[in-house]
């Protein structure tokens, strides 16, 4: 079992937060910066804490938190060293430095992950690729454009989709996965379906993609444990059918991070090996504007959850709530306004903050271009 995914990670809930830029007090020595539960240590624990000398106990408030947010959490500082120390009596303690850890620790040079849609009814490329020609077609464009791997999904989880029959699903999917891995495209497939990823995986699919953190069919996570594939869970407030009715949050990363971890927990007691977990906070689903922008500016966070990240932040609403619908500028025409595949600046933009935050895999409609975009942000992140 991964530590940062264990039991008694679960109830401590430990976020590391970014803090100077080398994570060095005026001393030289490195700190550690943790947000936790403060159940998960006690009240005795927490009260030697408070007392012990170069150590701060506060609460923790989040980021651009209203002043009617009531903190449940606390921010552990203190020099690693004396962290690594009081570990030894207090081995809770050594989940704060594993999350300290995960966030100080370079991430891995992004993966690509190219988004082929093979339905009638995406936000952004429905019924462009769904005859099984052309969907093969852009998904080997997509691998010549950079992609290191090819999405393919069968079903809509945008806001409002309604749900597909799963015949129906894998009617669209295996034709479409068969011939890209035998193209040897690496492929990935966006589903919450056991079904449907079972018949991925033995036409050549090598990761499953669901959106409800397998939470939607309970055979999900074992399949994926049983076939060794990589399985990426995802975050989502609702289901699409309902999802942006009135999406709520007191912290949105807070919340995100602890469903994760509970996913990512269920997973690894299912005995997916944890070199195969990825995980993704759900860009837009179930989030409204300033829970999308929480969780691009407070990514470090979710790193400290010890998996590498995947962010779908591609063409998504946010970026047109931003740019779009509300902007009036005289040169952008109003069919051009807020159209999904308009939103290639806003894309790119928000995919270096995604770099910036250490996200390992970010999947894209756009490769080409965006993988430009990446690599500047790579190199700017150094
Ligand atoms: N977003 C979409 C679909 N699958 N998977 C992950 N892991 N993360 C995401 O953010 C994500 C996803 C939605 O985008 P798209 O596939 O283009 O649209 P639709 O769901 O309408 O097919």
């Amino acid at each position: 079992m991964s530590e940062s995914l264990c039991p008694e990670a679960l109830r401590l809930g430990p976020r590391a937060l970014p803090g100077l830029p080398s994570h060095l007090d005026r001393g030289g020595q490195e700190q550690a910066r943790v947000a936790c539960d403060p159940s998960g240590l006690g009240p005795r624990l927490l009260e030697q804490l408070r007392s012990t000398p170069g150590l701060r106990v506060q609460p923790f408030v989040p980021p651009g938190a209203t002043t009617d947010f009531s903190p449940t959490e606390v921010t552990i500082e203190a020099p690693v060293d004396l962290l690594e120390e009081l570990s030894e009596p207090h081995p809770e303690l050594s989940l704060l430095l594993q999350a300290h850890r995960a966030l100080v620790s370079p991430p891995a040079l992004p993966r690509i992950m190219g988004v082929l849609n093979v339905t009638p009814d995406s936000f952004s490329d429905g019924g462009r690729y769904l005859e099984p020609e052309k969907a093969v077609e852009h998904g080997l464009k997509l691998v010549q454009e950079g992609a290191h791997m090819v999405d393919v999904g069968g079903e809509s989880t945008r806001p409002g989709a309604v749900a597909v029959p799963v015949e129906e699903e894998s009617r669209r999917i295996v034709p479409v996965v068969t011939a890209l891995a035998r193209e040897g495209v690496p492929v990935s497939i966006d589903t919450r379906r056991s079904k449907v990823a079972r018949a991925a995986l033995e036409n050549g699919a090598v990761m499953i993609n669901d959106v409800s953190g397998g939470l939607f069919d309970p055979e999900m996570i074992p399949l994926a444990a049983a076939s060794g594939c990589e399985l990426v869970l995802m975050h989502a407030q609702g289901d699409p059918s309902t999802m942006q009715v009135a999406p709520q949050y007191s912290d949105p990363v807070r919340e995100v991070a602890s469903f994760l971890r509970q996913r990512g927990h269920a997973a690894l007691e299912a005995g997916l090996e944890p070199g195969r977990l990825l995980l993704d906070p759900g860009i837009g689903f179930g989030k409204r504007l300033e829970h999308n922008l929480a969780l691009l500016r407070r990514l470090p966070e979710l790193r400290s959850l010890g998996s590498p990240l995947l962010l779908g932040v591609s063409r998504k609403s946010f970026i047109g709530h931003l740019t779009g619908a509300e902007q009036q500028d005289a040169w952008r025409s109003a069919e051009r306004r807020d159209r999904p595949e308009e939103r290639l600046g806003g894309t790119a933009a928000a995919l270096a903050a995604c770099v910036a935050g250490g996200a390992e895999v970010l999947r894209v409609h756009d490769v080409g271009i965006m993988a430009e975009a990446i690599q500047i942000a790579v190199a700017l992140r150094g």
